[in-house]
C-alpha cells in the first residue's frame, strides 16, 4: 500500500536527485583570481577556462576572472592562501607567487633549471609534476591542470648584462619568493621584492634599475616605456601557471562536474601554452622593433651564470626537497629520449 509518508520519501529523493537541487547548491557564480589580465596570455588562459567550462556545462557553471590579483588587494603572493581558506573560489596562478605557502614549488626559480620548452614539459607532465600536485593538494587546494608564465629574461635601464659582474649594484625587482633574493644576491646584485602592481611605478621613477620577466608580459606591459632599454636573454628560469580550485569549494561539485572542470583546465592550459610559444618569436621582434638592445648569451656566458647561481641549489635543494630536485633534474636530462 502506498502511503502519504511513502509518497513524501519519494518525491525527497527524486528532488535530491535532480539536476535542479544540483544547481541550486552552485553559487551563481565561481571568482577566478589571476595577476595578469586578458591582454596577457595568462588571463587569456582564464577566459579560455571560463568560456570551456561555461560552454561544456551549458551555463550551469559560471565564472569570472578578477585580474591584477584584485581579490587580494593586489598582494599576489596572498593568493594561495585566500583560496585554501574559500576566500577565492578558483586561481590560474604562478609557481612563483605560490612557493611562499608551497615551498615545493620553488623547484622552478632553481636557476637555470629547465633550459628549454622541453625542459618544463618534462617536470610538469612527468612524475615531478604529479609530486607537485600532490604537494598542492595537502595544503587544501586542489590542482587541475598546467600552462606557463614563461621564460623569465632580465631587463635593465642602465647598460647591457652579459656577466655576473654586470649586476653588481644593480637595484633589481624581484617577485614573492626569497629563493630570488638569494638568486640575486649571490650575483651581486641588490634585489628589491614587490608586488606587479607596484613594480611598474618603481620602475618609472627609477627606484629600481631592473627587472625580471617574460618576454610577453615585457611586451604586453610596455616595459621598453619605462626606460628599460637592455633585455638579456638569459632563460634562467620559468614559472608555470597552475589552474586550481579550493578544496571545501571542490568537494560541492558533482563527480561529473569535477571532471569537466578538470578536462577544461587541462584543454585551456593546453591551448594558452601552445599559442604563447607559438607567440615568442613575433614578439621578440616587437620588443627589438621599438630599439630595445636585447642581448642573447654566448654558451660561455651563459655557462658563468649557472655557475655563479650553484650556491643557491645549496640553500634551496633541501627546502624545496631534494629528491623531488634530483627527479626533475633526471627528467630534464632524459627530455630528448
Ligand atoms: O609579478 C610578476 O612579475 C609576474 C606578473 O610575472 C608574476 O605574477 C609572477
Amino acid at each position: 500500500m502506498f502511503n502519504k509518508r511513502m509518497l513524501l520519501t519519494a518525491v525527497s529523493a527524486l528532488l535530491l536527485a535532480s539536476p535542479l537541487t544540483q544547481a541550486a547548491d552552485y553559487k551563481a557564480e565561481y571568482t577566478v583570481s589571476t595577476v595578469l589580465p586578458s591582454a596577457f596570455p595568462w588571463g587569456q588562459a582564464a577566459d579560455k577556462w571560463v568560456e570551456l567550462v561555461r560552454e561544456r556545462s551549458e551555463g550551469r557553471i559560471n565564472m569570472k576572472v578578477y585580474s591584477n590579483a584584485q581579490l587580494v588587494s593586489g598582494d599576489q603572493t596572498k593568493e594561495f592562501s585566500a583560496m585554501r581558506s574559500g576566500l577565492i573560489d578558483m586561481a590560474v596562478g604562478s609557481t612563483i607567487n605560490w612557493s611562499p605557502q608551497v615551498a615545493e614549488l620553488n623547484l622552478f626559480s632553481l636557476p637555470f633549471l629547465m633550459p628549454d620548452a622541453k625542459a618544463i614539459d618534462a617536470i610538469t607532465q612527468g612524475d615531478t609534476g604529479t609530486a607537485l600536485f600532490a604537494a598542492i593538494e595537502k595544503r587544501g587546494v586542489t590542482p587541475l591542470g598546467w600552462g606557463e608564465n614563461g621564460f623569465r629574461e632580465l631587463s635593465n635601464s642602465k647598460h647591457p648584462i652579459q656577466a655576473p659582474a654586470d649586476l653588481s649594484g644593480l637595484k633589481i625587482r624581484v617577485v614573492g619568493s626569497p629563493l630570488f633574493l638569494d638568486t640575486f644576491n649571490t650575483l651581486g646584485a641588490n634585489p628589491t621584492q614587490m608586488s606587479w602592481a607596484d613594480a611598474k611605478p618603481a620602475l618609472t621613477t627609477g627606484a629600481v634599475d631592473g627587472q625580471e620577466n617574460p618576454l610577453s608580459v615585457f611586451d604586453v606591459a610596455r616595459i621598453d616605456q619605462v626606460g628599460q632599454t637592455h633585455l638579456t636573454q638569459w632563460h634562467y628560469m620559468a614559472d608555470p601557471l597552475i589552474f586550481a580550485v579550493s578544496t571545501r569549494l571542490w568537494r560541492s561539485f558533482s563527480t561529473e562536474d569535477q571532471a569537466l572542470l578538470k578536462q577544461a583546465a587541462i584543454d585551456a592550459g593546453r591551448w594558452e601554452i601552445e599559442k604563447s610559444r607559438a607567440e615568442l618569436a613575433d614578439t621578440l621582434a616587437r620588443i627589438k622593433e621599438r630599439g630595445v638592445n636585447v642581448i642573447d648569451l654566448t654558451p660561455e656566458q651563459h655557462a658563468a651564470f649557472v655557475a655563479a647561481t650553484q650556491p643557491v641549489y645549496e640553500k634551496w635543494a633541501p627546502k624545496i626537497g631534494t629528491e623531488l630536485v634530483q627527479q626533475a633534474q633526471q627528467a630534464v636530462a632524459a627530455r630528448n629520449n
